[in-house]
């Protein structure tokens, strides 16, 4: 997320609408050596590309790949993806949740899910992932601040845990708590946001099977800074939607309040979701960058409504998203 303290132009995306001469030329050649079949489009070989993605050393994750979720762009390095993130928790720099959530304590760690459900349960990490065989699934997230990257998940349709708690008929949004520990997270000394990091979902979208309660990605558990020991991910929605480290995960009445709505309404609303003709009031969300890509040759791509899966347009069907952004 960029944050207004920074301001004064350097949190925009940079760099890339600027193209000097020499490499708008070698673009140029390229594209033509594309057309003339010459050079290999990586757009075309997303299984020989995504086999280099790799992994990291962790531990070992076992999931059946889903192959009614898989984005077939070209996946984004390991190495890229756990070395540029968000996890204010962590500290509000990019590198700064691979360099500090080393002291995050992922064991023993309880979910408790509460609220307007038949039956509220507290379970630890290793009974909620047996809920339901854990699913590979290759995901496009999408920042708000403009970039994106592509990754193979690892966990369940959230509606798998959500029909097992079964909810009241009052349980109208589901709200997300994360973990909010000083001891272990040195960015919450900070009062960037109103710790804990809390986000929401209006319960038809947290029933959508898009919507993933995940535990793993690139074949392994998930690294402390990618959000572990379990978050969700919501690819339709900017990245920030999708909250890191879950402690709490509570059905609700009314729409609940989230992090960064609370710390700026005007610019993230509750719903969130990645749409190219709203733009953000401090930058256009037209385009992205994918994360790894920003070499001579890649120009800045389109970003796309509902970052691509156009399947969550029923959800919002009727609904001004420029009212409800
Ligand atoms: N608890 C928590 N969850 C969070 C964040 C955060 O700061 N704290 N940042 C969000 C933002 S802005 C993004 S883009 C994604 C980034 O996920 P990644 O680092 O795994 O790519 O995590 C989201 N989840
Ligand atoms: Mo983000």
């Amino acid at each position: 997320m960029l944050i207004k303290r920074q301001a004064e132009g350097i949190d925009l995306p940079q760099g890339s609408e600027i193209t000097p001469r020499a490499v708008f030329e070698s673009r140029r050649s390229f594209i033509r050596q594309m057309a003339l079949g010459s050079i290999a489009s990586g757009a075309l070989l997303p299984f020989s590309q995504n086999a280099q993605a790799q992994e990291g050393g962790g531990q070992k994750l076992a999931a059946r790949p889903n192959t009614a979720f898989v984005a077939m762009d070209k996946q984004t390095a390991y190495k890229d993806a756990t070395s540029y993130n968000n996890f204010y928790e962590f500290g509000t720099d990019k590198a700064d949740p691979a360099k500090h959530a080393g002291t995050l304590k992922t064991r023993p760690w309880t979910v408790a899910i509460e609220g307007e459900v038949k039956k509220p349960m507290t379970l630890d990490l290793d009974s909620l992932m047996k809920m339901a065989p854990l699913e590979e699934r290759i995901y496009r997230l999408r920042c708000v601040e403009g970039w994106s990257m592509v990754i193979p998940w690892i966990g369940f349709s959230l509606s798998e845990l959500i029909k097992k708690v079964e909810p009241t008929g009052n349980a109208k949004y589901v709200e997300f708590i994360t973990l909010n520990d000083k001891k272990q997270m040195p960015g919450v000394y900070e009062p960037i946001l109103n710790w804990p990091y809390t986000e929401g979902l209006r319960m038809d979208e947290a029933m959508h099977p898009l919507a993933l309660l995940t535990f793993g990605m690139y074949g392994e558990v998930l690294p402390n800074q990618n959000g572990a020991p379990v978050r969700i991910v919501l690819p339709w929605k900017y990245g920030f939607k999708s909250a890191k480290s879950l402690v709490k995960i509570r059905f609700v009445k009314e729409q609940p309040k989230t992090a960064w709505s609370l710390y700026a309404p005007q610019e993230y609303g509750f719903y969130s979701n990645v749409n190219p003709a709203v733009d953000h009031p401090r930058w256009s969300q037209a385009s992205e960058r994918r994360i790894g890509e920003d070499g001579f040759f890649n120009r800045k791509r389109k970003t796309l409504m509902y970052n691509g899966y156009t399947e969550v347009a029923p959800l919002y069907a009727g609904m001004d998203l420029k009212k409800f952004f």
